[in-house]
């Protein structure tokens, strides 16, 4: 079967409720596994609202830390391999948890979309270090229907409009995206472990962000390699780059949409109607009023 009948014959799942969030069966048919994960102290947890910066963060780190291993290992595995989904559990591919176990690197660094109560709890218990890349909520909502329109393993998101209401009723897959980066960030305040990045703070500065990164990791990487690994994290690179632009999964069709699609801070202004705009706001302060968690929509 050649990638344009693949796709053709994919039918998409449908949502449905796993422990009060919208979840589709790839994400919870291991979860036994995924719940009773063993997680060891020096893993780093990669954990994001889907669309919110997570290959890119994923990618940095894989630098940092292995870089060091020669060409090789950049060139011949894609990102999803190095940092496994951990709840994942595609067709063709180890699940997650078979990924993560048998990784050879120490650290291993793992990606999660659970939410903060859902991820398996040895993370907590071992003191793990957790990196959370946030997103505003308008851009994020618009790399999500894009992401799901090119995606044939997610849910159809019909048209623009209906998958905005759909995100603001928190009926997305993993569920709310408020109650997401709130519960992290909640976490944060009794965790100390938790880096909290935004995504709009790696558009503006990423060398920055990388330093920062460094320093909570307790990394003296010189200052020449982390301007070599900002350079190379470049949107424009990662696309380039066949073992971070995911254009080796089948399910996903890059004539609809690619992968690394635009990688900006508000192209939400080219998607949002002005009523949509108003609709939302007013709908976000109800939903954000109790939190001090605040957002950047520009630059
Ligand atoms: S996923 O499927 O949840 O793992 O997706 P995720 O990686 O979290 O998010 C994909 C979006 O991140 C953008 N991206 C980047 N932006 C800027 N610079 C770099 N290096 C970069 N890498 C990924 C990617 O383009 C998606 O955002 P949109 O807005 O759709 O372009």
């Amino acid at each position: 079967m050649d990638g344009a009948d693949l796709l053709s014959s994919v039918s998409r799942p449908e949502y449905f409720d796993f422990e009060g969030i919208s979840m589709i069966p790839c994400f919870t048919l291991n979860w036994a596994n995924v719940q009773n994960f063993q997680a060891r102290p020096d893993d780093i947890l990669i954990a994001t609202y889907p669309k919110a910066g997570t290959t890119w963060v994923s990618y940095i780190l894989e630098l940092l830390y292995f870089s060091k291993m020669g060409p090789e290992r950049q060139t011949s595995l894609p990102i999803y391999l190095r940092v496994p989904f951990l709840e994942g559990l595609f067709p063709g591919l180890p699940t997650g948890v078979e990924l993560a176990d048998k990784l050879p690197t120490s650290p291993r660094l793992i990606k999660t979309h659970l939410p903060v109560q859902l991820v398996p709890k040895s993370f907590w218990e071992q003191n793990c270090r957790v990196v959370y890349v946030a997103r505003n909520a308008k851009d994020n909502a618009v790399s999500y229907f894009h992401f799901d329109r090119m995606n044939m393993g997610q849910p159809d998101p019909v048209d623009w409009s209906t998958d905005l209401q759909k995100f603001m009723d928190g009926r997305k897959v993993f569920g709310p995206w408020y109650d997401h980066v709130c519960g992290y960030w909640e976490k944060k305040q009794t965790y100390s472990n938790i880096h909290y990045m935004f995504f709009e703070d790696m558009v503006e500065d990423t060398g920055r962000e990388v330093e920062h990164l460094c320093s909570f990791l307790g990394l003296s990487t010189p200052i020449e390699e982390r301007e070599r690994i900002t350079k190379g994290t470049h949107f424009n690179t990662m696309k380039l780059n066949k073992m971070t632009n995911y254009s080796t999964v089948p399910v996903m069709d890059f004539k609809v949409s690619p992968f690394m699609r635009k990688g900006k801070v508000g192209d939400w202004k080219n998607h949002f109607t002005v009523a949509q705009n108003e609709q939302f706001d007013e709908h976000y302060k109800q939903k954000m009023k109790n939190t001090t968690l605040q957002f950047r929509t520009e630059l």
